[in-house]
């Protein structure tokens, strides 16, 4: 009996793993060289601005001293639709209360510029996602510090600082991203108009969702970026690596010139309940056509030998008690 469970146990973590795996090759496949950030960083095609400082292993925005401003921009306009970046990040410092101001992941019609907002220019066009460590509100806030939110803008809006952006995001959460010992991560998903920023920063290999938002519209053509600042208050900003995935979906073509789209969202955020999830199991969404197919088949498989293993089980279980009657 207990060598019969033990075999299927082994059976399920094999398939799990075959599974986790082909998810993972998935990716790889569709991985953008042109669009990704990877170490040594030799040859790569981002360039630099401000107090950003190149090492072997990683990038550093600003260094844990005041009044620094720095940026990273990807060279290529993004051509896709739909697309996915990993962010793999460090914000650290000495300071143990007082820190800032932190950090922004763009995707705008502008790049290489320099400002007031996390480093870089305000009034932009397209997406900022701000990590935000430091509360600039004076009075109750809703919300903890670090705080990552989303905000749209077709140059007319503005970011308001002394307010983190409060009237203009979409959605946000708290994360506690700063100052850890181990790897930290966000992902920041761009599919059939719906946002979806992920963190993994508890050291558990798995994406833990930030928000959702429906109804964002961003044209083609855009640029990706980052950038940080610190002001009166200092932290390290570091970008270690960032992988761009282009996302397969199918869509049926409505003749629409997606590279000449206002950007816009609908003031809408989705307060939903966060759940851990495995990180093979938030690039399953992307799979499509044929690796679909391919994975409902192995499912299937999957729950096939399950099923003739629990039938051999049943049948011996049945003999035994025969054998104790007769
Ligand atoms: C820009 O956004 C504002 C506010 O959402 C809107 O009123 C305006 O019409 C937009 N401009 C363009 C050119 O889309
Ligand atoms: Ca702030």
């Amino acid at each position: 009996m207990a060598t019969i469970s033990k075999a299927v146990v082994a059976v399920l973590i094999l398939f799990e793993q075959y599974c986790v795996n082909f998810a993972e090759w998935n990716t790889r496949d569709y991985m953008k060289k042109e669009h990704s950030l990877v170490k040594p960083y030799v040859g790569t095609p981002w360039d630099f601005v401000g107090s950003t400082m190149l090492t072997n292993n990683y990038i550093r925005l600003t260094s844990d001293h005041q009044s620094m401003k720095g940026g990273l921009w990807n060279q290529h306009p993004v051509l896709v639709r739909d697309w996915e970046l990993h962010i793999q990040f460090k914000v650290h410092g000495k300071g143990t209360n007082l820190f800032g101001d932190g950090f922004a992941i763009w995707y705008t019609k502008e790049r290489l510029t320099m400002g007031d907002v996390f480093g870089s220019k305000n009034f932009f066009h397209g997406l900022a996602i701000f990590m935000d460590t430091y509360s600039n509100h004076n009075g109750p806030h809703n919300h903890l510090h670090p705080y990552i939110s989303a905000m749209v803008d077709n140059g007319t809006m503005g970011y308001d600082h002394d307010a983190d952006g409060t009237h203009t995001e979409l959605a946000g959460c708290e994360a506690l991203f700063r100052n850890l010992a181990y790897d930290t991560y966000v992902a920041v998903r761009y599919s059939d108009d719906t946002l979806t920023v992920s963190t993994d920063i508890n050291n558990k290999g798995g994406w833990k969702e930030c928000f959702t938002v429906k109804g964002v519209h961003l044209p083609t053509g855009y640029y990706l970026g980052f950038s940080a600042a610190t002001g009166q208050l200092a932290d390290n900003h570091d970008i270690i690596s960032a992988k761009f995935y282009e996302l397969e979906t199918e869509r049926k073509d409505d003749g629409v010139d997606y590279s000449k789209i206002e950007p816009s969202a609908q003031f809408f955020a989705s307060p939903r309940d966060h759940v851990d999830d495995a990180k093979g199991a938030f690039m399953l969404n992307s799979l499509s056509g044929w690796k679909l197919l391919v994975v409902i088949i192995l499912i299937i498989i999957g729950i096939g030998v399950c099923l003739m293993v629990g039938f051999i089980i049943f049948q011996k279980s049945q003999e035994n008690s025969r054998k104790r009657f007769y």
